[in-house]
């Protein structure tokens, strides 16, 4: 009936353990392995909302797919809106806390939700939310690990051949004159024009982290992203003083909360908060607010797929972050044309699965 929302009628959630064409090394631990909780949002007359949900590990992926299932008690039979689902969900969820596996199960229901919405009026998200399908600058996350200098040289030339004029390396080599080789040696194998970005993920005590943004200043580098544990916004902000290279943080950011406390301790030159853990589309808007009133840069962080939408309606969009860690399962292929990606003209979001690759790598 026009006007009225659609209802949900069933949600449903699966898990599989996609192969990765480069496994990643990084400075607190490697995945070798995509473990990804599918979701799917039935909403009656044959539109379903779909998502994922990137787990990290593969411990954390049959407790994420069975949270969500639990979760279909609270939804099925609400309407089919998803600020209001959003919002509901954060209120049930007080008492536990909207943080690791709840927050990343309510915002896998909160994308797979938009999907559908969008679905229901036969436009793209990015067009839903009022943007366009504007070609986005995105580098190259896939691989450059913790892989030593020759391979890290060999594959840096590799991404940038796929398209790409930025690419990101993750550093926090035992000592720091070889991250600076590492660095070097990079900068010297793709040349000036390439942007690198690096990645501590976290691995730096404060003191190891400015001497080390010191020792990398003329490998001209894009950023230093998570340089010392993620929420030590102090720490940060220490180091940030001393850096002439932009300090980016965001990916561990459990919600706008979170973000704000950051931004108040004066963590981050940059922001690049994660879909799934800022929330879903709807925590990522409130995000963009947030960046919009400060002049805050904001790139993604993984989830390529639902983030070409998004920053195609951030005020302050700065890079996206390229991973085809979902690519396996899904049947469209997100391409880099000149180092930039476009979300695709399709209803949704876009993604559509392979249920013949799901059926090869579901894991129960
Ligand atoms: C990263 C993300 C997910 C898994 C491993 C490493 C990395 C990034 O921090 O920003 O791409
Ligand atoms: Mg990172």
């Amino acid at each position: 009936m026009p006007g009225q929302s659609p209802t949900i009628t069933k949600l449903r959630a699966r898990g599989v353990l996609a192969p990765m064409k480069r496994p990643l090394a990084t400075g607190s631990g490697s995945v070798t392995q995509a473990p990804l909780a599918l979701v799917d949002l039935e909403c009656g007359d044959g539109i379903t909302g779909s998502a994922y949900v990137f787990c990290f590990h593969s411990f954390a992926l049959a407790p994420t797919v069975r949270l969500i299932q639990e979760l279909g008690a609270l939804i099925e039979g609400e309407a089919l809106s998803p600020v209001a689902l959003s919002d509901m969900l954060r209120a049930r969820m007080r008492l536990i806390g909207q943080q690791g596996l709840t927050m990343m199960a309510s915002a896998g229901i909160d994308m797979a939700a938009w999907d559908a919405l969008a679905k229901t009026q036969g436009l793209p998200l990015a067009r839903l939310l009022g943007g366009d399908l504007t070609p986005l600058p995105a580098y190259n996350s896939n691989g450059l690990g913790i892989i030593g200098a020759d391979r890290a040289v060999d594959e840096a030339r590799e991404l940038v051949e796929e398209g790409f004029s930025a690419i990101k390396l993750r550093l926090g080599y035992p000592d720091a004159r070889t991250d600076v080789a590492v660095a070097e040696a990079v900068r010297a194998a793709v040349g000036d024009d390439i942007a690198i970005m690096t990645d501590y993920n976290q691995c730096l005590t404060v003191p190891e982290a400015e001497t080390r943004s010191r020792m990398l200043i003329d490998t001209g580098l894009e950023w230093i992203e998570e340089p010392v544990r993620c929420d030590d916004y102090a720490g940060c902000a220490q180091v940030r003083k001393t850096a002439l290279t932009p300090i980016q943080l965001g990916e561990n950011c459990w919600g706008v909360h979170d973000m704000q406390k950051a931004l108040d301790a004066g963590a981050a030159d940059i922001f690049m908060p994660d879909a799934c853990k800022i929330g879903g589309v709807t925590g990522w808007l409130r995000a963009a607010g947030l960046a919009d009133g400060c002049g805050l840069p904001l790139s993604s962080h993984l989830y390529p797929e639902v983030s070409a939408h998004l920053l195609a309606v951030t005020p302050t969009r700065h890079w996206l972050e390229y991973v085809d860690w979902a690519q396996p399962v899904l049947k469209r292929t997100l391409l880099a044309v000149d180092g930039h990606v476009a979300a695709p003209d399709v209803p949704g979001i876009g993604i559509e699965w392979d249920e013949d690759a799901i059926a090869r790598y579901a894991v129960d």
